[in-house]
């Protein structure tokens, strides 16, 4: 079986959108990979932020996934901090990386223009993430196109390890997340749903309140027509909200057309929020369930366990292959 591979930072809030584009996704793909999903808390401190709560942050995170159908029977979960071998790893690999070619990052060259004060490990954080990524033999990682460069990095670094000192590490492969459907924002339907969108009210969140997530929702900016037809071009907001209507109810666009024809807005947006209530509740009360149980921490503490011991063999071929003392 293959082994895929993917990191999530503990940053933000998880949008509608990040579920019907990538959370269902994953559930999907624990069918057909040995599947490792951890937290990149690591990563989360490359920019300086006071407000972090890693802690709660990272358990919020997890129990979410798990409320939307992560089976941790079928997903190795971790906290990329709890695994010490990726730093170790990361420094072997940093001593075979290039100052040029880290400064060619894109998201090097962006975040770092923010402050004059980026911290070093801004510059190698993508030595980081391929030490994420060639400490486990991943075969895939799905990324979205902003962190596609940062495995191509992985694979060339694989390479270059492999051909001078042996082979060590398998090459992976980036695979675009093929979000199934891009979710757009409510107030402006032409611009996708973001968590880091500064107008919140156009983000339906999975842990909204219900009647906020309904405001949001009978609020949403449609046309001045009247009729609840796909037409992305003309009809922005109203093909927005049949798309969200259509991924959570599995009904295909034409059919969900048929259903509201002759319908009013009104009407239309009111299944709509029907819908996507029924669904954020259904996430939330078994998030509040996950959090309660106390299998975030035993999840976290198995992943922990597992890649501990995968990794330290990892580590201690690459310090082999570098001839350390053993
Ligand atoms: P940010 O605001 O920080 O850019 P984001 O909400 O856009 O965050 P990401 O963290 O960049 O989300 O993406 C996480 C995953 O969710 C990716 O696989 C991405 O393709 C998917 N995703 C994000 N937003 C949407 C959306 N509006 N519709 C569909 N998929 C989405
Ligand atoms: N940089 C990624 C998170 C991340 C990751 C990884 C993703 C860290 N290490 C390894 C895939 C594989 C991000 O910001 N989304």
């Amino acid at each position: 079986m293959k082994k895929m591979l993917t990191g999530l930072q503990p940053t933000g809030v998880i949008t509608l959108g990040n579920y019907i584009g990538a959370i269902k996704q994953m559930v999907e793909y624990q069918e057909q990979y040995d599947t490792y999903m951890f937290v990149a808390d690591l990563h989360a401190i490359t920019v300086p932020n006071d407000k972090l709560d890693l802690s709660e942050k990272t358990r919020s995170l997890i129990a979410l996934y798990l409320a939307c159908g992560v089976d941790p029977d079928k997903v190795t979960i971790f906290a990329q901090s709890n695994n010490e071998y990726h730093t170790n790893v990361a420094w072997m690999l940093e001593c075979n990386s290039y100052f040029g070619e880290l400064s060619r990052m894109h998201q090097f060259k962006e975040k770092s223009k923010k402050s004059e004060n980026f911290t070093a490990g801004l510059f190698t954080y993508p030595v980081l993430m391929a030490a994420d990524i060639l400490i486990y033999d991943s075969d895939i990682v799905p990324v979205g196109i902003d962190q596609k460069q940062h495995v191509e990095l992985a694979r060339d670094i694989a390479i270059r390890f492999n051909n001078k000192y042996g082979e060590t590490f398998t090459v992976p492969e980036p695979v675009m997340s093929v979000t199934g459907t891009k979710i757009m924002d409510m107030i402006d339907p032409t611009k996708k749903m973001s968590k880091s969108s500064e107008n919140q009210n156009g983000v339906i969140r999975l842990l909204d309140e219900p009647e906020v997530a309904r405001k949001k929702i009978m609020r949403a900016t449609t046309d001045s027509e009247m009729a609840v037809k796909f037409d992305v071009e003309n009809k922005p907001g109203i093909s927005n909200l049949i798309n969200i209507y259509s991924a959570l109810t599995g009904k295909k666009t034409e059919e969900v057309e048929k259903e509201f024809e002759g319908s009013n807005y009104g009407t239309f947006k009111k299944a709509v929020a029907e819908v996507t209530i029924g669904k954020i509740t259904e996430i939330q009360e078994k998030y509040n369930e996950v959090l309660n149980s106390g299998m975030v921490d035993q999840v976290l503490k198995a992943g922990a366990d597992k890649t501990r011991e995968i990794a330290k063999k990892k580590y201690e071929l690459v310090k082999q292959r570098l001839g350390f003392y053993m």
